[in-house]
């Protein structure tokens, strides 16, 4: 049986560029190591593929340091692709590449989130057929707007959650995990959202929050090492973990979900 939002047999990732310690970051966490950054990229790229989806890897550019969170560029569902356009400036010129990707991946053109409408693909969380649209710094209202009916128009619903209220969350996606059927996994600060609430809610410990981005891709979870109780959650919800080292990566602002794009 295939899952929408959960069941994919494609995905486009982007290596680390040489630029990438240039990115934009704001965890104060030192300058990533481009070498052990690149170790961790292959792992992440051998564990889709063990989770039985084929990588299809774009070739690194250093004018573009953040293009390794390809994520936020693009959202693809089984019933088509829309281009984002980033709420970061220095980031709009990742997304010409993702284009040419997505036309390759999937043989057809794509609709685009235009101005002033921006969004970050990783606002964005589908669970099944409906979408969470995060208000983030990066996603504005005029892009959600643009997003909800472009989504509409292709048989899904949505609601978008404001983020605004967490400093600490970057992305929607920094904060909230669909793990399939009605389960998110979520932070203390959502939980209360009142979108949130027909769903079962498994709420993250405060020091583990980070760990409230993972993906599910098929049969597993991908989520990152070193945060056991959430690992344990999900393991007491009869869900099959795995978990990679994601320190070059978080150093950055980024998680796992935003190394990929899961094409259906
Ligand atoms: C940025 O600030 O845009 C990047 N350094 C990190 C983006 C992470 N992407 C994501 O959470 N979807």
């Amino acid at each position: 049986m295939t899952v929408d939002g959960s069941s994919f047999t494609r995905a486009i990732v982007c290596p680390p560029a040489d630029s990438y310690a240039d990115g934009l970051t704001t965890a104060g966490l030192g300058s990533p190591d481009l070498t052990l950054a690149r170790r961790q990229h292959a792992a992440y790229c051998a564990a889709l593929e063990a989770a039985g989806v084929s990588v299809h890897a774009i070739a690194a550019d250093a004018r573009h340091p953040d293009s390794t969170f390809v994520e936020d560029t693009a959202i693809v569902t089984r019933h088509g692709a829309i281009l984002c356009r980033p709420g970061a400036a220095s980031r709009v010129g990742e997304v010409a590449a993702m284009r040419d990707a997505l036309v390759h991946v999937l043989g057809n053109e794509l609709a685009s989130i235009t101005a002033p409408g921006t969004v970050d693909g990783g606002d964005i969380c589908q669970a099944g057929s409906h979408f969470f649209i995060g208000l983030s710094a990066r996603t504005n209202a005029a892009g959600a707007e643009q997003l909800a009916r472009w989504l509409s128009g292709h048989g899904y619903t949505s609601t978008t959650v404001d983020l605004r209220h967490d400093p600490l969350l970057l992305h929607l996606k920094s904060g909230i995990a669909w793990l399939g059927e009605n389960r998110l996994l979520v932070v203390q600060s959502l939980a209360t959202q009142p979108q949130l609430s027909n769903y079962d809610l498994a709420v993250v410990p405060e020091d583990e929050r980070y760990a409230a981005n993972c993906v599910r891709v098929n049969d597993v979870v991908l989520m990152p090492s070193g945060y056991e109780r959430v690992r344990e959650m999900m393991l007491a919800m009869g869900l099959q973990v795995v978990t990679l080292d994601t320190s070059e990566f978080r150093k950055m602002d980024g998680g796992l979900s935003c190394l990929s794009i899961r094409v259906p």
